[in-house]
């Protein structure tokens, strides 16, 4: 562990730390004034000896609309010149979002982050192979400035230029690889259509993008790794809110700083340990952008059981999808993660798909664009055997999750692979030509 004292901490003695930090957060947003100090004050709070962490749960929510009223930066609570960095994400529906960092919280991310490569084993003799996007986008610098305060080699890599990564992981034998999952596939397949030996190579750190079990098997078969995920979100502080231990059990939340909730998505009210609800963070250490109650539209389950990894810190589940991904077609709410179970845990399809909702028509239709695993045998036509295999997946769907879905199995390279940035696993058809060919 980077700091077992934190994250091995007895819970009791943790509650005592969050409740006290809970206590300067809110001292410090009734201080700044804003949308979270109003809201505070209407909820008749008016310091931080005035809230428990047992009815945190009673406080008001921030949200992503908050952000945006104010945006760029208009709910700092420090002054403008301790601002050293600012982050933010272009988010799935092109809207930006920036958060800023004080020199303070950089050393906090840096410290999470390096509890998340730990996490995955990593140590000061690790080189760490860093594939995450650089720039405003916090995948890319965080996992750096954390891969140097554990002591490590960081490679910076960022995304793309699937080559040359290919080269570097040759040549410099990285043990820690850590970029989306949708990349580390893409890794894994050029580095054996280049027969580079990856053997170096121990674990994977993965995130920034909602990815099943079964992508998780299918990274795992084309690299000689432990695949393990890493959650956070820019308006939090970026990677490193909670990360998987070699366990592969759930994703350690630290808690110390980031206080986790989960709730009914409609009705705000929390919901039972295991059960899935929408995560809600309190950052009660961050300076420059500290946030109350933030609804981050993630579905997960939390879990406050033991880990044999030792830490106590409560575990997340896989995210599910988020509230506002979750598909529905005729009548059928779907998370494309769920699909995406479906279809790799056939083991019938290579782990590259896309998801077209074609809304050219008041019926909307679900078509699932994928490429067969394997040629076709040799009696039948490419044709007859993709048709079968269609047919066989619009079976699984519809058995599994009630979803009628038009899929189609289209020609090996299709399906776009992606090199930079997030997968983008849905898109949809409003009107002219297709998205991708051969689904029309
Ligand atoms: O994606 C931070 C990050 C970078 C996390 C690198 C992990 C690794 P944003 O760009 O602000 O920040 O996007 C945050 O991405 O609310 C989730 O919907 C999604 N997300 C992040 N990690 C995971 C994950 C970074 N492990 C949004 N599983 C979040 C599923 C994830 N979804």
């Amino acid at each position: 562990m980077f700091d077992p004292k934190a994250e091995a901490m007895f819970r009791d003695e943790r509650a005592a730390l969050q409740r006290h930090r809970l206590w300067g957060l809110v001292d410090r947003l009734m201080l700044a004034g804003g949308v979270q100090a109003d809201r505070l004050r209407e909820a008749g709070v008016e310091r931080g000896a005035d809230v428990t962490l047992a009815e945190l749960h009673k406080l008001p929510f921030t949200t992503k609309q908050d952000l945006w009223d104010s945006y760029p930066l208009g709910m700092l609570a420090v002054p403008r010149d301790q601002v050293v960095a600012v982050h933010g994400s272009t988010g799935t529906k092109g809207r930006p979002t920036l958060v800023a960092y004080t020199k303070a919280d950089l050393d906090l991310w840096a410290s999470m982050c390096a509890r998340s490569l730990s996490c995955a084993g990593a140590s000061a003799e690790s080189v760490v192979h860093n594939a995450y996007g650089y720039g405003l986008f916090t995948g890319g610098l965080g996992i750096h400035q954390g891969a140097v305060a554990l002591g490590a080699t960081v490679v910076p890599m960022s995304g793309g230029m699937t080559e040359r990564q290919v080269r570097m992981l040759a040549d410099l034998k990285p043990d820690i690889l850590t970029c989306t999952p949708a990349y580390a596939l893409r890794l894994g397949e050029a580095a054996a259509e280049a027969g580079v030996d990856l053997s170096s190579l121990k674990t994977g750190v993965f995130g920034a993008e909602p990815w099943s079990e079964e992508l998780r098997a299918a990274i795992q078969d084309v690299l000689p790794i432990k695949a393990l995920d890493i959650y956070g979100l820019s308006e939090v502080i970026g990677p490193g809110v909670a990360t998987e231990c070699l366990e592969q059990n759930g994703l350690h939340v630290n808690e110390d700083h980031f206080i986790v909730e989960a709730v009914d998505p409609e009705t705000g009210t929390p919901v039972a340990d295991g059960e899935p609800g929408e995560l809600v963070f309190t950052t009660p250490t961050k300076q420059a952008l500290p946030l109350l109650r933030y609804r981050t539209g993630d579905v997960a389950s939390l879990t406050h059981g033991d880990c044999n990894c030792g830490r106590t810190l409560v575990r997340m589940s896989k995210v599910r999808g988020r509230v506002d991904d979750m598909l529905v077609i005729r009548g059928v709410n779907v998370y494309p993660s769920e699909v995406e179970r479906v279809l790799l845990g056939s083991g019938l399809v290579v782990p590259h798909y896309q998801m077209v909702v074609d809304r050219r028509k008041p019926d909307v239709r679900l078509v699932v664009a994928c490429e067969a695993a394997t040629e076709a045998a040799s009696d039948a036509s490419p044709e007859a055997a993709e048709g079968a295999l269609a047919e066989e997946l619009t079976r699984a769907l519809r058995a599994d999750l009630g979803l009628t879905a038009d899929v189609r199995v289209l020609p090996s390279g299709t399906v776009p692979r992606v090199e930079v940035g997030k997968a983008v696993r849905v898109v949809t058809w409003e009107s002219g030509e297709p998205p991708l060919p051969g689904i029309g």
